[in-house]
């Protein structure tokens, strides 16, 4: 069955249909963060039906956890929750999906190269994009967030030539998050009073959170914080390196505030960005009006509408931001050539 995305999933007969939510990496923390959102209706829909299926290695410890989090799915007697499939099978997992969430990555150990790294989620994304090739709905939406996400999605999408690029995503949702609410902080604003920040590049210490085009209740959010210093000595490093701060303090990644992102950036993905937002994710580059390399996963600002991500054009761009948009693409553009190496593409 084909899921008609530029349809509204909350209205009429959709709603109706469930939709087959591919979770990989499920018995991990995000995961475990994640279903709430995705089970109440939070992040397709107060009236959109799920069907779950959910992946994780298929090692006999890790198959009885995941178990264990279908027994507590069921003793949370989830309305919309109509089928949940457990496995360590990824064709499996992908069957039929209409929106696959990749938290299954291989970890950063100690000592470990980045060569390496790339090396082992080559193999794993090289895998799982040609399953999605062959067994997902063609109209699937995915969503990569084990690390490093945007090369992974690109790899993933390489390997799925069957499935339109577009289809493919890396988050960069947590980041701006981020992003708005130390901007809400500083300025003592409510979050929904920030609209306008935007994370560029890759989902890494590279990335560069941008404020320029941002606005608190309407005004510039930089004449209204009137602190040049403050944004480019303590925000930008700030929101670059959130990622190591959480897990300097809790001894773990962040799970909750990435699940939070998640569900934004799916729910926006497929119900529209709201009129006059934008946010942002990690899309193809190819044919980007910001001078961006083509064929990267880049993240840009978007604005989402009929199940359909638009890179938002004609910000101002200043020599400040050019430099920083710069370096992150070329550690993307790094690797792109180091995976493709891989790859032997
Ligand atoms: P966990 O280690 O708690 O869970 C990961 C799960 O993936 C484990 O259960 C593991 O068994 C499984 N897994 C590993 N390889 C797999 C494979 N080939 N197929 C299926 N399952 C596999 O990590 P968690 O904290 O849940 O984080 C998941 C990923 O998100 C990590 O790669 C992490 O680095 C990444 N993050 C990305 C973020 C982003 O903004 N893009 C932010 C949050 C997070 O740090």
């Amino acid at each position: 069955i084909l899921r008609d995305w530029s349809s509204d999933v909350c209205s009429s007969d959709l709603s109706k249909a469930p939709l087959t939510v591919c979770i990989t990496g499920a018995a991990g923390q995000i995961g475990y963060a994640l279903l709430p959102h995705i089970c109440s209706g939070k992040t397709f829909g107060p009236d959109q039906p799920i069907k779950l299926h959910l992946l994780d290695l298929n090692i006999e410890g890790v198959q009885t956890a995941l178990g264990g989090v279908k027994f507590e799915l069921e003793d949370s007697t989830y309305p919309l929750l109509k089928d949940v499939v457990t496995t360590g099978d990824a064709k499996t997992a992908f069957t039929g999906a209409d929106a696959v969430i990749m938290l299954g990555a291989f970890p950063r150990k100690d000592g470990m190269e980045r060569k390496d790294l790339l090396e082992k989620n080559c193999g794993i994304f090289k895998e799982q994009g040609e399953y999605l090739n062959t067994v997902a709905s063609k109209t699937v939406k995915v969503l990569v967030v084990g690390n490093p996400a945007n090369t992974n999605a690109l790899i993933a999408s390489e390997c799925a030539p069957n499935i339109p690029k577009e289809n493919f995503s890396a988050l960069t949702r947590l980041d701006h998050n981020r992003a708005v609410g130390q901007l809400a902080l500083k300025a003592k604003a409510a979050v929904e009073d920030v609209t306008g920040c935007i994370i560029w590049g890759n989902h890494s210490s590279t990335q560069y959170p941008d404020i320029n085009s941002a606005t608190i209740k309407g005004a510039s959010a930089k004449d209204t914080i009137k602190d040049d210093a403050w944004y480019t000595n303590e925000f930008i490093p700030c929101i670059q390196k959130r990622g190591a701060a959480i897990i300097a303090a809790r001894k773990l990644s962040s799970a909750l505030s990435a699940a939070q992102a998640i569900s934004d950036h799916m729910h926006d993905w497929v119900l529209g960005t709201p009129a006059g937002k934008f946010v942002s994710m990690a899309v193809d580059s190819t044919g980007n009006p910001y001078g961006v390399a083509d064929g990267l996963m880049y993240s840009f600002p978007v604005t989402c509408s009929g199940g359909k991500w638009t890179i938002v054009k004609d910000l101002p761009i200043g020599d400040f931001s050019q430099e920083k948009m710069k370096a992150t693409e070329a550690e993307l553009l790094e690797e792109k050539t180091m995976s493709f190496g891989i790859l032997g593409k």
